[in-house]
């Protein structure tokens, strides 16, 4: 392995940044970049803006996250700028200047209005990076959202740097703290409302702040893959919840999942097993060349898992041959996690832009790059029992190798996801997850 760099991770990062840019931009007639932080949208016929979401290009230089209607400008070998927007407002609370130590490495300039960032730049040579096309076209730029440059750097991001592992591995701590309280808010009887509150509270996030939407999923709930509700009334039943939370640090996210069986049993034992086939998959990954292969491989376990539960008779090979396998497991087994939740790139076979997508059979797989060191990415094998899936499998000519009994004694428990994140190195995988787990409980 390399020696570790001197400089701090910071500094490294930006460093990385600049080589990486300077090799973007090489086949291009571009001097540089000017990266917009985004603007505000506001609802129709209202005066009320959405949740502002940071354009991850601006967001990948400067952990600055909530302040519309900045910029950077960004060009090999020289300093970057940093275009701080700071209107006179007595409606709204203006940003504080940042004071970090990181913007030692950054010429701040503070800006009152859009129009002081285009009197300081030279449009004519440079490329857009950002959602207001209008505003680049206005302010003729060289080009706008790049493609070959953004194909480059979209690619890339895939492998983290110091910087973004630490504060992917925080956001893994964050996160955990949120799981711990929601889990005893479920065995202590509360609402989807009052977990995703709990939740919340424990991570120090409000709700926009959270790198997606919250899942908290009672019962049969948890059989909806994107389930996006919190009901306020605790189900007579309450037998199962999956809680699909994450947290966000310097806008890097945790996305983790764990499932909770409310008392032993046929489901509480499927947690368990699916848990085992887990951590027994993660501790494989080096024997893996390319992370489809990888979801084939869970493929498999989860069938094993459905053969040695009773609920099929039908071998693990026939069911991911024949498709059933789906039925009970219709998603990917994971994706790249970063500055996105789905982070950029998982299809991507090259700098060029050139696409591996999935296996026919296999459409919602969001990652099919070889596993290299420096990535992080998710190992999120599910199991449910999704009524409209079972129909279908119900009518289909293999129905006799499922036990429809046992299936249906499991349906009003929802499903199964279990989910880590996990950063390689040295071609190992690094549980960020379950170290989160093991130091904060
Ligand atoms: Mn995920």
């Amino acid at each position: 392995m390399a020696p570790e760099s001197t400089l701090d991770p910071y500094a490294e990062h930006i460093k990385t940044l600049q080589e990486r840019l300077e090799a973007a931009l090489a086949e291009s007639t571009l001097e540089g970049l000017i990266i917009a932080s985004g603007g505000e949208h506001r609802a129709f016929l209202d005066d009320r803006a959405y949740p502002f979401i940071v354009n991850p290009h601006f967001n990948h230089w400067v952990p600055v996250r909530h302040v519309p209607d900045s910029f950077i400008l960004v060009r090999p070998s020289c300093v970057p700028v940093l275009y701080f927007h700071q209107p006179q407002d007595y409606w709204y609370m203006p940003a504080s200047v940042p004071q970090g130590e990181w913007t030692s490495h950054w010429d701040v300039r503070v800006i009152q209005n859009v129009t002081e960032v285009r009197d300081q730049i030279d449009p004519s040579t440079l490329g857009f990076v950002g959602e207001d096309v209008a505003l680049a076209e206005k302010w003729k730029c060289r080009q706008i959202n790049p493609e070959s440059v953004l194909h480059h750097l979209h690619f890339l991001r895939a492998y983290k740097t110091r910087y973004e592992a630490e504060a992917l591995q925080q956001s893994a701590r964050t996160a955990v703290r949120g799981h711990l309280r929601a889990k005893e808010t479920f065995f202590e009887g509360g609402s989807e409302f009052a977990i995703q509150n709990a939740y919340l509270a424990a991570t120090a996030h409000r709700e926009q702040e959270t790198p997606y939407t919250s899942i908290v999923a009672m019962n049969e709930h948890a059989s909806v893959l994107h389930y996006q509700h919190y009901d306020h009334e605790v189900p007579i039943d309450s037998v199962s919840m999956l809680i699909d939370a994450g947290a966000t640090n310097a806008g890097y996210a945790a996305d983790i999942t764990r499932t909770y069986a409310r008392t032993s049993g046929s489901f509480a034992d499927l947690v368990n097993a699916m848990d085992e086939h887990q951590q027994a998959l993660i501790n494989r990954i080096p024997d893996f060349s390319n992370y489809t292969d990888l979801h084939l491989a869970m493929q498999l376990r989860v069938s094993q898992l459905l053969v040695d539960s009773g609920l099929s008779t039908m071998s693990p090979e026939s069911q991911v041959e024949t498709g059933t396998s789906f039925h009970f497991m219709p998603h990917g087994l994971g994706h790249l996690v970063g500055l996105q939740t789905h982070d950029v790139g998982g299809l991507q076979l090259d700098i060029g832009g050139t696409l591996k997508q999935p296996p026919e059979q296999h459409p919602a797989l969001r990652l099919t790059r070889n596993i290299e060191d420096d990535m992080v990415f998710t190992i999120e094998p599910g199991l449910y029992f999704i009524p409209m899936l079972l129909q279908q499998l119900q009518a289909s000519e293999h129905s006799n190798a499922f036990n429809w009994p046992l299936i249906n004694e499991l349906i009003p428990y929802g499903g199964i996801r279990i989910e880590d994140n996990i950063l390689m190195k040295g071609g190992q995988p690094q549980n960020l997850t379950r170290q989160a787990f093991a130091e904060v409980d």
